[in-house]
């Protein structure tokens, strides 16, 4: 589990290995005829196929090239590196921030591990099979299957062994051979590779291994350092830096409390300025030489909540925001910094204060971004859709939580754990399995609220929303519900969260609602998929989030989506999912004038 993210400092560095590494892609499906025939051992760029790829980005719509982008099975990423001398002092680590879906890591032809799971980090450490001073090659199989045993599931099926005994035709199935259909149970594009930064990181003999910051805005300070190597409990310095870089507190203890006076609270925008404080941490041996030292970055800030919304220190948070994706042309679901920069400055523009990392970890960068500009973020595990119930699933989703949580519980932004969007919470099986991911959750971090994000489910059915701190709700009355009735909404949308909070008595959060429009679309009167029709959809909601707000039923709502984003074909899409409100490319339809009104209005209260 990788807690800490890179860093350079007196003790550390990384590579970034950013940049086009060669590729090869096995065939669709055929088992696994890489690892069977040791490519692991062998130079990619004699293989007649081979070509590059760029890393981070996903390969499916890297070329004109309908078997790339619909590849279900492996590929395989290699690299050389040269790995200076100087650096023969460090514990060298392979570090991938993402591989979706799972990957086998080589170095120097040998496998220095495995992972399942895309959207969150992990390492392996290499420095034994590093060659110093010499030419080390890395390589990665990446497979994208999804099946019912993977996390978020898709229904696969080998359809070519459908056979029917016919005596008149010659074929005896509709499929050929082998021929399979999968189905992602989700409604985004299963964009796959090495989906974000890999790296060489170089960490000293013994190392800080993990630090837990808990800190309120009213100064209570908690700290927890463990380290990898052995215990050195007595040789931990902690400084602790104010946001104008002044030292406020100095302790020699790895684990410790204390009270920190005149706080400056991290607030969400709106509501004050998002302070972030630093705490250095220093391990030292018995000579008082420095063994490591890490930099982590925190806010001092208080989550609470009670039967009608969330508070942060104390105060009333209306979250105003958005369910998104890592989406964008060229680069699927790749990390990128102009995007995640530019989508974080139409946040701004528009009077948001809030989103939904839907439906997986997003990159840490946007987390850390997040705690820079006062974005309060909803953190999705990518546990989407689920409709099957089994002990393996459940383990893996346990796994995930436990990165999660491990990778972002220092970041002030993050304000609750979302474990599932849209599972089938009406099957009484989701009760059982969903219990002990709450429970787990709730031990790894119990200063952060918990919830799960509900679609097929209605309040008189689903099994689940009473061990939550926070029910979330997704609605589309007037889309998938009433298409065409949008008078019907307002009445609607209370009628159901009324409901859910009479029997629940929980804070509620609407995280879904919206219409599909296709840009430049118009029509008058408003018919489905134009501008207008999209925007009265919008209109008519917040009528109706309006009436909620005043009961204290609703602790806050989110549009579905940011931006227009691509998913698999069917057809309900075209060319993507078209719920943005902003486009693919970021441009602004006539619903996000509505939203920025209405979000900028909010902003102020
Ligand atoms: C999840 C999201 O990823 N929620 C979906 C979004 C959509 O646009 C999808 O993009 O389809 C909406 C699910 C609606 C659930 C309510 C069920 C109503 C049944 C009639």
């Amino acid at each position: 589990v990788c807690a800490l993210h890179v860093q350079r400092n007196d003790k550390r560095t990384f590579d970034d290995l950013s940049g086009l590494w060669t590729f090869v892609r096995e065939t669709t499906n055929t088992g696994d005829i890489g690892i069977e025939n040791k490519w692991f051992e062998k130079d990619l760029r004699e293989f007649k196929n081979h070509t590059v790829m760029p890393v981070p980005c996903a390969y499916n719509d890297m070329a004109a090239d309908a078997e790339l982008r619909d590849h279900v099975g492996w590929v395989w990423y290699q690299r050389n590196e040269i790995i200076s001398q100087r650096d023969n002092d460090f514990r060298l680590f392979l570090r991938f921030e993402s591989a979706q879906y799972f990957a086998v890591v080589y170095f120097n032809g040998k496998e220095v591990g495995r992972h399942v799971g895309g959207h969150l980090p992990f390492q392996f450490e290499v420095t034994k099979q590093v060659k110093f001073g010499a030419k080390n090659v890395i390589t990665v199989a990446v497979n994208n299957t999804l099946s019912w045993a993977t996390i978020p599931q898709a229904d696969f099926n080998y359809m070519g062994n459908l056979e029917r005994n016919t005596s008149r035709f010659e074929l005896i199935s509709r499929y050929p051979p082998g021929f399979f259909k999968m189905v992602g149970l989700f409604d985004f594009f299963n964009y796959a590779g090495l989906l974000r930064t890999v790296y060489i990181v170089k960490k000293p003999k013994i190392f800080i291994d993990d630090i837990t910051i808990n800190a309120e805005h009213l100064g209570s300070f908690k700290w927890d350092v463990t380290s990898d190597g052995y215990q050195l409990k007595q040789q931990c310095i902690v400084y602790l830096y104010d946001p104008d870089g002044k030292e406020v507190l100095q302790e020699q203890n790895c684990t410790g409390s204390s009270q920190v006076s005149n706080v400056r609270p991290w607030w969400p925008r709106g509501m004050g300025d998002p302070d972030l404080y630093t705490l250095k941490v220093e391990i030292r041996a018995a000579d008082a030489s420095l063994v490591d030292v890490y930099n982590e970055e925190f806010g001092f800030r208080t989550v609470k909540w009670d039967n009608e919304q969330i508070y942060i220190n104390d105060r009333p948070f209306y979250c105003i925001g958005f369910g998104m994706h890592e989406d964008f042309e060229i680069h699927g679901r790749g990390y990128d910094a102009a995007v995640m920069t530019k989508d974080m400055n139409l946040f701004e523009w528009m009077g948001a204060n809030c989103y939904r990392t839907s439906h997986y970890p997003y990159a840490e960068e946007r987390i850390k971004e997040s705690d820079r500009r006062g974005i309060a973020v909803i953190l999705e595990t990518p546990a989407v859709g689920l409709k099957g119930f089994p002990k393996a699933n459940q383990l893996l989703h346990m796994q995930f939580v436990e990165e999660m949580i491990k990778r972002d519980k220092n970041h002030p932004a993050v304000i609750m754990w979302s474990i599932s969007n849209e599972p089938h919470t009406e099957k009484k099986e989701a009760r059982a399995y969903f219990k002990a991911l709450i429970d787990q959750a709730h031990t790894l971090d119990p200063t952060r609220p918990v919830t799960i994000v509900y679609g097929p489910s209605n309040y008189d059915n689903d099994q689940t929303a009473d061990l939550l701190d926070v029910i979330c709700v997704n609605r589309y009355y007037g889309w998938y519900i009433d298409m065409g009735f949008l008078e019907n909404i307002n009445r609607s949308v209370v009628y159901d969260l009324m409901l859910w909070k009479e029997k629940f008595g929980k804070a509620i959060l609407v995280t879904e609602y919206g219409a599909d429009s296709l840009d430049g679309l118009t029509q008058e009167p408003a018919v489905d998929f134009s501008e207008q029709y999209q925007d009265e959809l919008i209109r008519e909601t917040h009528k109706a989030f309006d009436v909620l707000r005043a009961k204290k039923v609703i602790g806050g709502e989110m549009i579905w989506n940011f931006a227009d984003f691509m998913t698999g074909m069917t057809t309900t899409r075209a060319v993507g999912n078209h719920k943005g409100v902003f486009t693919r490319t970021r441009q602004p339809k006539i619903a996000a004038y509505t939203l920025r009104k209405r979000y900028l209005g909010l902003l102020q209260q």
